[in-house]
């Protein structure tokens, strides 16, 4: 015991610990001779040898706990890290290319004075088609095209709905975007999916205020803030139930500049979205009287103006989800969130 010095390593302890106290140990070998001895030297020596045990085991406890206490010591003052190395880096999430082409295009809106409003996912017929002048029989309305949910409920087929709410309840003048899921019974592939983004966005104000050119204005200021400040627009005569005239839009294709090319079939130009003045059906819907308001409207795909923006020839790319193809997209300016 005595050769057990203040600095004794865990593994001198425990050597001391088996010769003396192990099953063969010095003091066990003694205790177990105790039997051969007579009655009163039996519990002389028993009770001497019991003290010797008692005072090795505080001992070994001792040097023990001494040694735990500075090995934590140790850790304490000298941490196994280094807080001057670089760190492994947390991999950290980013926003769906989808996303980010949203957020950019509802900033561009919001530049300008529109609001924004979501609006709901599951509609009634009113909202989604009466209001909107599609007419009973319009084939839009057709089960092949909707997804009917029973008792008189289905899931929008374009956001115009939340344009209809939003008249609704609130009188002009108004400038607001709409942007939202809306479902349709397709199947995935190249160009459609059963569910996908539009931005849709209407202005309204007194007769005359709000015109046709205005929204060659504010459809020109758009699309040249998103794709570019050398983007020429087009309106093409079109025809939809909710607004007259109606128009779609081409821009100048973003690959040629317009000159002709594979991707805009050598047309120098791309269809990007439909606009027009409101219907006065649509008024009548809302309670607005047609004869004092009068105001424009448009809706767009996101996965459309994020396929051109971003050069992806294939919707099904965004749904697939493959990090692979999602990390391939700047961020834009979205990483602060
Ligand atoms: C489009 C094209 C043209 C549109 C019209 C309305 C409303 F509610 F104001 F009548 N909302 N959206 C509209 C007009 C949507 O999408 C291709």
């Amino acid at each position: 015991m005595a050769r057990l010095s203040e600095r004794a390593t865990a593994g001198e302890i425990e050597e001391v610990r088996v010769r003396t106290l192990g099953r063969s140990g010095e003091l066990t070998l003694l205790m177990r001779q105790l039997g051969g001895l007579a009655p009163e030297e039996r519990r002389d020596a028993g009770r001497l040898l019991n003290e010797i045990k008692q005072q090795i085991e505080a001992r070994l406890a001792e040097l023990k706990i001494r040694l735990q206490q500075e090995a934590l010591r140790r850790a304490v003052a000298e941490p196994p890290i280094d807080p001057t190395l670089p760190g492994l880096g947390i991999r950290r999430g980013r926003f769906h290319p989808l996303t980010v082409v949203l957020e950019q295009a509802l900033d561009i809106f919001e530049s300008m004075g529109f609001e924004v409003a979501e609006t709901q996912d599951i509609e009634d017929d009113f909202h989604n088609f009466s209001a909107l002048n599609f007419p009973p029989d319009h084939p839009a309305r057709e089960m092949q095209d909707t997804f009917f949910l029973g008792g008189g409920l289905l899931l929008r087929t374009h956001t115009s709905n939340g344009q209809v709410r939003v008249m609704e309840s609130r009188q002009p003048p108004l400038a607001v975007v709409c942007p939202g899921n809306c479902y349709r019974r397709d199947e995935l592939s190249v160009r459609a999916s059963p569910m996908f983004g539009q931005i849709e966005g209407f202005m309204v104000d007194r007769v005359g205020a709000v015109t046709l050119a205005d929204l060659k204005g504010v459809l020109g200021e758009f699309l040249r803030a998103f794709f570019g400040p050398r983007t020429n627009l087009r309106f093409r005569a079109s025809f939809f139930p909710f607004t007259e005239p109606s128009v779609e839009v081409d821009i100048s294709c973003l690959l040629c500049a317009g000159a002709g090319c594979r991707v805009c079939k050598q047309s120098g130009w791309t269809e990007i979205l439909g606009a027009g003045m409101i219907h006065h059906n649509v008024f009548r819907a809302v309670g607005y009287d047609p004869a004092r308001w009068q105001g424009f409207a448009f809706g767009m795909g996101v996965e459309r103006i994020a396929l051109l923006k971003l050069g992806v020839d294939d919707l099904r790319l965004f749904f697939e989800n493959d990090a692979r193809f999602l990390g391939q997209f700047p961020a834009a300016g979205l990483e602060r969130v």
